[in-house]
């Protein structure tokens, strides 16, 4: 029998990512988009174009985590073997502006979720996207799925909610449902408002002298950078594995957004230098210290680790932007 998955947030980057392994890896695959999506410009669009894969083996429904009436209607319907919950407000500087949304989306969402899986004759397999922002200001660096959550922004609060949720639901009423721990995980498909894209569309755009001046916010500030391919593989292994848990998913290595810097202008041949200017309107009023992940047990339990290294992440988003200029 085919096996089906369903996917919050398919139009995002990594859940355009997994709706791709999946597809290979024979499954059908339906995704919840809100009635506001632009399908044709979003990730999904070379799938979406596809008639032999849209509405044949990729399918689409107007649901959203604000209307539970509609998402359960839907999973009924469906009846998919595994759920993949990435959807929700992303942008941890932006949750400092929206607090209530984004604690709305990401906190109550997950929650309105595991009810409607609670009440299901036969739930699916759940997977919840959650974030190393749950560990603010951790108490051990690197972080383990031991490390207790310590969030410093809305975001944080709200994935920290969310998260422990996901472990009561599992204790309380056996639901086969695991946390993944996930670092900062970037591609050429990351949206534009986040650090690594934003400096590698400006590499591009300035070297094909569009552009001049590129403006950041703290530059020092460091992160445990991985490519978003390697982590939706990640996902998946770990709704394959017998029992369900929590798992970090995360390289262990370290860099800062001065790194980012180097490498981007170093692919296009320019010295960054001489191009990036500081706004203190980019600062954030706090920031998470040494995020940095060890993700042993996903190794050895599910028998992941990321291929892509740093510089090859950053040199792809790169060359990306460039063929787009
Ligand atoms: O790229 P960022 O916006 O990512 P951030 O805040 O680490 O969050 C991302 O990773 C989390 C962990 O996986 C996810 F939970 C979350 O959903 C998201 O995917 O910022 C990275 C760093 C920060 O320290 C930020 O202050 O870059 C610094 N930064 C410096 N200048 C900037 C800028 N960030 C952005 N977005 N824009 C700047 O101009």
């Amino acid at each position: 029998m085919t096996k089906k998955a369903f996917i919050t947030g398919i139009t995002g980057q990594d859940g355009s990512y997994l709706t791709e392994l999946l597809l290979a890896q024979g499954y059908e695959v339906h995704g919840a988009v809100r009635r506001t999506s632009t399908l044709e410009r979003s990730r999904l669009a070379h799938l979406y174009a596809d008639p032999a894969v849209y509405n044949q083996r990729l399918f689409l429904h107007y649901a959203d985590l604000d209307d539970p009436t509609t998402l359960r209607r839907v999973l009924i319907k469906i009846g998919p073997r595994e759920l993949y919950h990435l959807a929700g407000q992303s942008h941890v500087g932006l949750s400092f502006e929206i607090p209530e949304t984004t604690c709305e989306f990401t906190a109550m969402g997950t929650l309105r979720l595991l009810e409607i899986l609670r009440d299901l004759p036969e739930p699916p397999r759940f997977f919840h996207a959650t974030s190393s922002e749950i560990f603010g200001k951790p108490e051990q660096s690197p972080q383990t799925e031991h490390t207790p959550m310590a969030p410093i922004n809305p975001y944080g609060c709200a994935k920290a909610f969310a998260t422990q949720l996901v472990r009561v639901y599992r204790a309380s009423y056996g639901l086969f449902a695991v946390n993944g721990i996930l670092y900062n995980h970037e591609s050429p498909r990351r949206g534009e408002n986040f650090v690594t894209r934003k400096i590698c569309r400006a590499a591009a755009t300035i070297k094909a002298g569009r552009q001049d001046k590129l403006k950041l916010g703290d530059i020092s500030a460091q992160r445990d950078w991985g490519h978003a391919r390697d982590y939706v593989r990640g996902m998946w292994l770990a709704l394959q594995h017998p029992t369900s848990d929590d798992y970090i998913f995360a390289t262990g290595k370290l860099h800062s957004v001065q790194d980012v810097l180097e490498q981007a202008f170093a692919a296009v041949d320019m010295d960054w230098r001489d191009h990036v200017e500081t706004d203190p309107g980019l600062m954030r009023p706090a920031e998470p210290l040494q995020l940095v992940g060890d993700a042993s047990k996903a190794r050895s339990v599910l028998r992941w680790t990321p291929q892509a290294t740093f510089a090859e992440l950053i040199r792809e988003m790169t060359l990306s932007e460039l063929q787009s200029q």
